[in-house]
């Protein structure tokens, strides 16, 4: 028991400043809306910058659901939860009149597509460039 208390301690002085690193990654993105309506993205061309930290807002303003359909983009990119990724993590699920956050980190520089996979038939495509 003695050597528990003296353990404990010195465990989290070495974890507190790891936990405090990782915390670090998610504090003050910066904000990126884009609105969802039927059916097309607004805007449709995003811009990101690697390595920065960003707080995606997706808002469904439509009556269809749309999905921000983003393979190689979502695969590339850190994101912070991601349970909020659908469909083996190609693309964000977002019902309509409903919005959806996601914390990530940009990925490498590159040029991403971007499509609803719902209504790409009817132009809903998009582009991402990360510069
Ligand atoms: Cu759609």
């Amino acid at each position: 028991m003695g050597g528990m208390t003296k353990t404990i301690p010195l465990a989290l002085a070495l974890l507190l400043p790891l936990a405090a690193h990782a915390a670090n990654r998610w504090a003050d993105p910066e904000k990126m809306t884009v609105v969802m309506v039927d059916n097309r993205f607004e805007p449709d061309h995003l811009v990101f910058h690697a390595g920065k930290t960003y707080d995606l807002l997706l808002e469904n303003h439509g009556k269809e659901m749309h999905e921000f359909t983003a393979p190689m983009f979502l695969k590339a990119a850190t994101i912070k939860d991601k349970h909020l990724l659908a469909n083996g993590g190609t693309d964000i699920v977002v019902q309509a009149g409903k919005s959806v956050h996601i914390l990530l980190v940009a990925p490498p520089k590159g040029p991403y597509d971007l499509t609803c996979a719902d209504h790409d038939w009817d132009g809903m495509i998009g582009s991402i460039t990360v510069d």
